[in-house]
């Protein structure tokens, strides 16, 4: 029997209906007139198909990267020419940092302009080469399906990562008859059983060992084989920059983040380890406190380094068992039982993990920044978190974009992990700033039913801060809590420490944040003390669950609470000190 013969349609039309063939029925972006007719297209799938309207691309390019973190599924974004395609690229530059699968779809010129620099124009291959996993332009309608079945492929298979497809006026407005793609399949490689029992080898044989972990690709049942392979070998896991949820950070056997602002004792553990098993992280700059935690090439420590991008291995480090494949598929290969490591060894892990988790107790407690100073705080940032620890859902999605505020958020709030919470934590290894509103805004929309919490400095926030617009037209509900210190304050405290008091290019001045969310329909707080805040946070809580608008709480941070080990002066000191 012949299959019937497809309907005649057009390039939009096809590129419309792919994305549904390909399961997606939430895409991010902002509209442009050279891929009108991909609208038309998805205007027949307005039923069963979301758009969610962004008021810029960058902020659309983050909310599908969030997407993909937070969903596991491809995160889609569709954007017009040049400015549009501008616009986004830092949500692209994220998702090749983050390994994110993200599908970027971007307007062109038509062919019959093509290399006059049209209006708009840039060859995307070009601008986004360096940047992107895969670029390609579809010339022909008849190939759309092709194109995007490959498209999606790259973008979920082995270490994911983002896709961007050109797709000119002409070939939009082009008809062609074709079948249909079948739905994409991610792949993964599985390990080996000899890479396995070399790795268990190596880890029973060590006295000291530790587990990083990270990266995409993490289930609820991967979560679990983890935890459960850690529980019975007593392995400390700690987490890489920013992918703090693959543990319950709660967990006995969390050993902390290992990112930037790395308890000193967790990198000296790092270091002194004798064996260390790395699933899914890439030992990038952040991971590695700028590559000092293992020697480079050759680690002095044993290491397992599990990734799915078989490139990624020995990239940096030369891992004594390299294993290319899937976290998932990794993970659920680990040995079921305890590794034999002998008595003696297995009551020396125990101690040492008594002592990890003892070491993070402390590291989480109060710091130096309040509890060395004569009189209290005004507005104390660690009492901030222990509020949202007492009132906030445990499985609340925690975002964040970049600046010193965020280590508020890594250090003392415990992220739930994926095992049981789902994805929790939303932030861009790519250290950029204003992902952690549209990132919040995302999940308010996409899971309504979760408390969506977003720490933002005031330089942070007013990046993106205008989706708070499209969080009230999809009814998205994120509590956006923002540092205000009025200043880029990373910064300053850089400058600080290279060129003491030369403050230059740091300072902000800033709108009154709680009359902007209330301008945009949502709920603004100013606090200045903590029972101030204790009271705007509960107010939020409520807010957020009955009337289902954003809400702002704007802390007036003292500029002297960079960090919490020593504030401004005491860094600006120690520099001059040190000069
Ligand atoms: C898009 C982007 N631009 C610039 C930077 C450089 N940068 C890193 S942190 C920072 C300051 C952040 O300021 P703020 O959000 O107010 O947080 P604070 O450090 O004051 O807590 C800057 C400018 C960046 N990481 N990303
Ligand atoms: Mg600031």
């Amino acid at each position: 029997m012949t299959s019937p013969t497809p309907p005649s349609r057009s390039g939009g039309h096809l590129v419309a209906d792919a994305l549904i063939t390909h399961g997606v029925d939430t895409a991010f972006g902002v509209p442009g007139e050279s891929y009108l007719a991909v609208l038309d297209g998805l205007y027949r799938h307005r039923d069963d198909f979301r758009f969610v309207i962004c008021r810029q691309e960058g902020g659309a390019a983050f909310m599908a990267d969030a997407y993909a973190k937070l969903t596991g599924k491809p995160g889609v974004c569709l954007v017009t020419r040049g400015p549009g395609a501008t616009n986004a690229a830092i949500g692209v530059h994220t998702a090749q940092q983050d390994s994110s699968p993200m599908i970027l779809l971007v307007g062109q010129v038509g062919n019959d302009f093509v290399e006059r620099e049209a209006f708009q124009e840039i060859d995307y291959r070009r601008m986004f080469g360096p940047m992107a996993k895969w670029v390609a332009q579809i010339d022909d309608a008849a190939r759309v399906p092709e194109y995007m079945a490959h498209a999606f492929q790259v973008a979920t298979s082995g270490r994911p990562g983002p896709v961007v497809l050109a797709l000119p006026e002409d070939m939009l407005s082009a008809n062609a008859v074709i079948a249909e793609a079948r739905p994409f399949q991610s792949v993964q490689a599985y390990p080996g059983a000899a890479q396995i029992e070399r790795a268990a080898e190596l880890l029973a044989a060590a006295e000291r060992p530790l587990v990083i972990v990270g990266g995409f690709g993490w289930t609820r049942e991967a979560a679990r084989q983890l935890r459960e392979f850690a529980e019975a070998n007593y392995l400390p896991v700690g987490c890489a920059f920013r992918f703090q949820d693959c543990i319950d950070n709660s967990h006995p056997n969390y050993a902390g983040d290992v990112g930037i602002g790395i308890n000193p004792k967790l990198a000296a553990r790092v270091k002194d380890a004798d064996a260390v098993l790395c699933i899914g992280a890439r030992l990038g700059e952040m991971t590695t406190s700028g590559y000092t935690l293992f020697e480079v090439p050759v680690p002095k420590q044993k290491l397992i380094h599990v990734h799915g991008d078989p490139s990624e291995l020995g990239r940096v480090y030369q891992a004594d068992v390299m294993i290319a494949a899937g976290v998932a598929e990794f993970c659920a290969a680990l040995p079921k039982q305890a590794i034999a490591v002998g008595a003696g060894k297995l009551e020396n892990r125990k101690a040492a993990l008594a002592s990890v988790h003892a070491d993070l107790t402390a590291w989480r407690s109060e710091p130096p920044l309040y509890t060395k100073r004569s009189a209290p705080a005004k507005l104390n940032l660690w009492q901030v978190v222990q509020t949202l620890k007492r009132l906030a859902p445990a499985d609340s999605i925690v975002t964040n974009g970049a600046g010193n505020f965020a280590t508020w958020a890594h250090r003392f709030w415990p992220y739930a992990g994926i095992e049981t919470a789902g994805k929790t934590q939303l932030a861009p290894t790519s250290g950029a700033m204003g992902y952690g509103v549209p990132a919040g805004v995302m999940a308010a929309i996409v899971a309504p039913e979760r408390t969506v919490i977003n720490f933002a400095g005031d330089g942070d926030f007013m990046m993106t801060s205008q989706e708070l617009a499209t969080a009230v037209q999809y009814g998205g509900a994120p509590i956006c809590i923002v540092f205000n210190n009025g200043m880029y304050g990373t910064i300053r405290m850089h400058q600080e420490k290279h060129f003491p008091e030369r403050v230059y290019g740091t300072k902000l001045s800033n709108p009154d944040f709680a009359k902007y969310a209330e301008s945009f329909g949502g709920k603004g707080f100013t606090v200045a003390t903590n029972a101030e805040f204790d009271v705007a946070f509960a107010a939020a809580l409520a807010h957020t669950r009955t009337v289902k608008t954003p809400v702002v709480i704007e802390l007036k941070v003292d500029p002297q609470d960079l960090t919490p080990g020593a504030t401004l002066d005491a860094i600006t000191a120690a520099a001059r000190n040190a000069m």
